[in-house]
C-alpha cells in the first residue's frame, strides 16, 4: 500500500498515526497536490491528499474513509468501536477534530496571502468562532477522563490530538492551552505516544 501526502497536511498526519497504531506497513510517497506530476489527481479526482493506493491499485480517500479501511486490518487496537452508539460518538469526535482543522487550514492559508487577496473582515471571526466553540465542546466532553471516548484509545483521540497539534503549528498565536487545561493535558499525553512522535510533522 502506498500513501500519497505531504508532512504539512493534518489529514495526512491523522492517517499516518492510524497506520502506526495499527502496525500496518506502508510506503509514504511525498505528493504535493498542487504539483501536476505528483499523481494526486490521477488517483483522486478531487486532487486532495491523503490518498491511499492499495496493492490492487484501488484508490481510497478521504482521511476518514482511509482510517476506516485501515481499521479492518490487524486485530488490535480497534480505532472505531463496533457498537453503534460508541461508533457514532467516536465519529462525532472525528467530525469535531476535522472541523477545527478545516477552519485552521483556511485561516492559515489566508494569512499567507498578499493583503489584497485576503478574505473580508467578517470572514475571519466566523472561522475563529468554529475553532473556539469546537475546542470548548472538546474540553467539556473530555472532562477529567484519560481518553476522548470510553476507556480506550480510539480515532476520537487521534483526531483530537491532530487538531490540537495542528493549531500549535499553524496558528501559534492562538494560545488555547490556558483556556482549555483538560485539552492541554490530553495533548501532552498524546504527544508521548509512539504513533504521534514517529509521525510528528517538522516545524514550519
Ligand atoms: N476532508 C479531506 C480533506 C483533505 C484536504 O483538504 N487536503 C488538503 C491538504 S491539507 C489538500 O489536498 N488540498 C488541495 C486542494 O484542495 O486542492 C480529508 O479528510 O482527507
Amino acid at each position: 500500500m502506498k500513501l500519497l501526502g505531504t508532512p504539512a497536511s493534518p489529514y495526512v498526519w491523522k492517517v499516518r498515526i492510524s497506520f502506526e497504531e495499527k502496525h500496518i506497513p506502508y510506503d509514504y510517497v511525498f505528493a504535493p497536490p498542487a504539483d501536476p506530476n505528483s499523481g494526486v489527481s490521477q488517483y483522486n479526482p478531487l486532487g486532495k491528499i491523503p490518498v491511499l493506493v492499495c496493492n490492487d491499485e484501488k484508490c481510497i480517500y478521504d482521511s476518514s474513509v482511509i482510517v476506516e479501511y485501515l481499521d479492518e486490518f490487524g486485530s488490535t487496537p480497534k480505532l472505531i468501536p463496533e457498537s453503534f452508539e460508541d461508533r457514532i460518538q467516536v465519529k462525532r469526535w472525528q467530525a469535531l477534530g476535522d472541523g477545527i482543522v478545516d477552519s485552521a487550514v483556511l485561516i492559515s492559508r489566508d494569512q499567507r496571502q498578499p493583503s489584497a487577496m485576503r478574505q473580508s473582515a467578517e470572514w475571519y471571526p466566523n472561522q475563529q468562532k468554529k475553532i473556539d466553540a469546537g475546542l470548548a465542546t472538546m474540553e467539556r466532553d473530555l472532562g477529567c477522563r484519560t481518553f476522548c471516548h470510553g476507556n480506550t484509545f480510539t480515532l476520537a483521540d487521534i483526531t483530537c490530538g491532530v487538531a490540537l497539534g495542528y493549531l500549535d503549528r499553524a496558528l501559534p498565536n492562538l494560545e488555547w492551552q490556558n483556556l482549555f487545561p483538560g485539552l492541554s493535558r490530553h495533548a501532552e499525553r498524546l504527544s508521548e505516544r509512539a504513533s504521534f512522535r514517529n509521525t510528528l510533522p517538522p516545524p514550519r
